[in-house]
């Protein structure tokens, strides 16, 4: 019988899972994160949803594994492990793991606070106040995003007829503003936003088969997550959301690739300018602040480099074992 130990720290970033396996991860060869995450994903990864998953995680589970850097002039490089799989970007887990890294010693930037992030969708350049062993804030500037596509249509049961934009921040994202069928997040629970985002994102990923691929990267593609908007709760939010990721996940933070891919969608349609904030509210009412730092082009095409902040707390330190006489080593989804 195997047995292999985990030596991970949990914590949260404004309410959503963040657990960083410190110790066990497997050695991953690649010229970058990206290469090394399909190396990943092709041995490894049972570890991911063996972590992730029910016994030892749960649908919101979200993690990391660090890596030295390809590039010498960064300072590390990470992996996503989600119930999704592996993330290109992970807004959220960023913040996590950045907190988690530098108030556990397990990374030392070359610059103290400034992190240079290589991720598997490309540089992740990130700034964090740090007052004794503490960090109050990460503010990560992301890839760059876009909108990709406006006025696509799908049909939802218990709905109808939806309307809905597509925007990248390192994932891609159905995005569903409030309109006739929908009036705003605010009027269902969860459960619902869950159910209607299963079958949605089934839907819009057949209907609209190969039209959402990264210009530069063909490995990201297709809608990944369905981002619901609609009132807020705070008079200082400037908007809201609740972002569905894996099967079953609301993301309890306001996420960092859908605040990403939201600005960038605001941007294009002239809602937001370079330099305003954006303060994004989540499902639970946990905040970010989002800005436009740059203006870009990608592939030609209009496109933000946008920037997020946040904090995390860690919370704890779990040794966790997959032993193979275990029926659930690799996790389960019910
Ligand atoms: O913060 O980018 C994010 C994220 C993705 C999935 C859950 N959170």
């Amino acid at each position: 019988m195997a047995s292999k130990t985990f030596f991970c720290v949990d914590a949260h970033t404004c309410g959503n899972p963040v657990r960083v396996v410190a110790g066990g991860g497997p050695i991953l060869i690649g010229a970058d994160m990206s290469q090394k995450r399909q190396h990943f994903l092709k041995e490894y990864d049972w570890i991911r949803k063996g972590l992730m998953f029910e016994p030892r995680g749960h649908d919101m589970m979200s993690g990391s594994i660090f890596y030295p850097p390809s590039n010498p002039e960064n300072d590390f490089g990470i992996l996503f492990i989600e119930t999704s799989g592996c993330l290109p970007m992970c807004g959220h887990g960023t913040i996590g793991a950045i907190t988690i890294g530098i108030e556990e010693g397990l990374i030392t930037p070359k610059i103290p606070g400034k992190v240079r992030m290589e991720t598997p969708a490309g540089l992740v350049q990130i700034t964090y106040q740090q007052t004794n062993k503490k960090v109050d804030w990460v503010k990560l500037t992301n890839v760059k995003s876009f909108l990709a596509a406006t006025d696509l249509t799908i049909v939802c049961t218990g709905l109808g007829e939806l309307i809905f934009d597509v925007a990248y921040g390192g994932n891609y994202y159905a995005i569903i503003d409030p309109q006739k069928n929908f009036k705003g997040l605010q009027d269902y629970s969860a459960g619902q936003l869950i159910q209607f985002s299963q079958e949605i994102r089934t839907k819009i990923n057949l209907k609209y088969s190969d039209a959402f691929i990264h210009p530069e990267n063909n490995t990201i593609r297709d809608i990944s997550h369905v981002m619901w908007t609609g009132d807020t709760i705070s008079p200082e939010a400037t908007a809201r959301n609740a972002v569905f990721y894996g099967d079953k996940a609301i993301d309890r933070s306001p996420c960092g690739t859908g605040t990403s891919a939201r600005m960038a969608q605001w941007f294009t349609k002239g809602k937001l300018k370079l330099g305003d904030t954006f303060i994004h509210e989540s499902y639970i009412g946990s905040q970010f602040i989002g800005r436009i730092e740059e203006e870009a082009l990608l592939n030609g095409e209009k496109a933000i480099i946008p920037s997020i902040q946040g904090w995390a707390k860690v919370y704890g330190y779990n040794t966790i074992k997959i032993d193979d006489d275990d029926p659930y080593a690799h996790g389960f989804q019910v």
